[in-house]
């Protein structure tokens, strides 16, 4: 990554940006999710795995990326999805406006987990929440609204999405805003293509 490369400061003084955070079990999608709403170089911390979790590389610390939504810079953190970095799970919620909790819609074996993530997390911080069920564009996964009822939650509360494309994570982070009552989206908005500037990552796009 470019040393001189300063996310924070390349928001000049304009609106103060909003904390988000994204949690989930291993392999939901959450640094996907990031890599695919940044605008600016994702700062990742994805690791070899030091133990068979099933896929090859993990986060060890946190995703950070940042993008601009009509206007409003927001900060993107993803945090990582093994227990053993569940500090960092409350560290990265310190002072966020809402959560993303990412479940794998074809991975029903892990909502447990995805629900003792969720547990930890609003336990220790009071922070508005979706949950997003990825994967959707596999066969044999999960619907929002199977989702909901196994978490208990109302269905406008829980969306489905593909964590790898650009316009289907923008929806959820919309989503979220909206139930939190932090955004509304604008005729602008609307009329443009999605609102959102493209990836500079290449990645995720559709
Ligand atoms: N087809 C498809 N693949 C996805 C989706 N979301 C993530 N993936 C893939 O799933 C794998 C794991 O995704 P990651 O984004 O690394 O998962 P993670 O939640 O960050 O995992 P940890 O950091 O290990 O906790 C990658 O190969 C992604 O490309 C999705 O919605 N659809
Ligand atoms: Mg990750």
């Amino acid at each position: 990554m470019n040393p001189l490369y300063d996310p924070i400061a390349s928001f000049g003084t304009g609106p103060k940006p909003l904390k988000l955070v994204v949690a989930g079990p291993v392999g939901a999608g959450k640094t996907s999710f990031v890599r695919s709403l940044s605008e600016t170089e994702v700062v990742g911390t994805d690791e070899l795995a030091t133990e068979d979790i099933g896929k090859t590389f993990t986060t060890v610390a946190m995703d950070f990326g940042t993008l601009v939504l009509d206007g409003q810079p927001i900060f993107l953190f993803g945090t990582p999805g093994q227990d053993r970095f569940d500090f960092m799970w409350e560290v990265l919620c310190e002072g966020a406006l809402g959560l993303v909790l990412l479940v794998a819609g074809d991975k029903p074996s892990e909502f447990s987990q995805a629900r003792r993530i969720l547990e930890f997390i609003t336990s220790r911080i009071s922070v508005p929440f979706i949950v997003g069920v990825t994967r959707q564009d596999l066969p044999k996964v999960w619907s929002s609204e199977d989702v909901a009822e196994y978490f208990g939650l109302p269905t406008a509360q829980v969306v489905s999405l593909n964590a790898t494309r650009s316009t289907s994570s923008i929806f959820t982070l919309i989503h979220l805003l909206e139930l939190v009552g932090a955004y509304q989206l604008s005729e602008s908005f609307v009329s443009s293509d999605a609102g959102l500037a493209e990836p500079q990552n290449g990645f995720g796009q559709q």
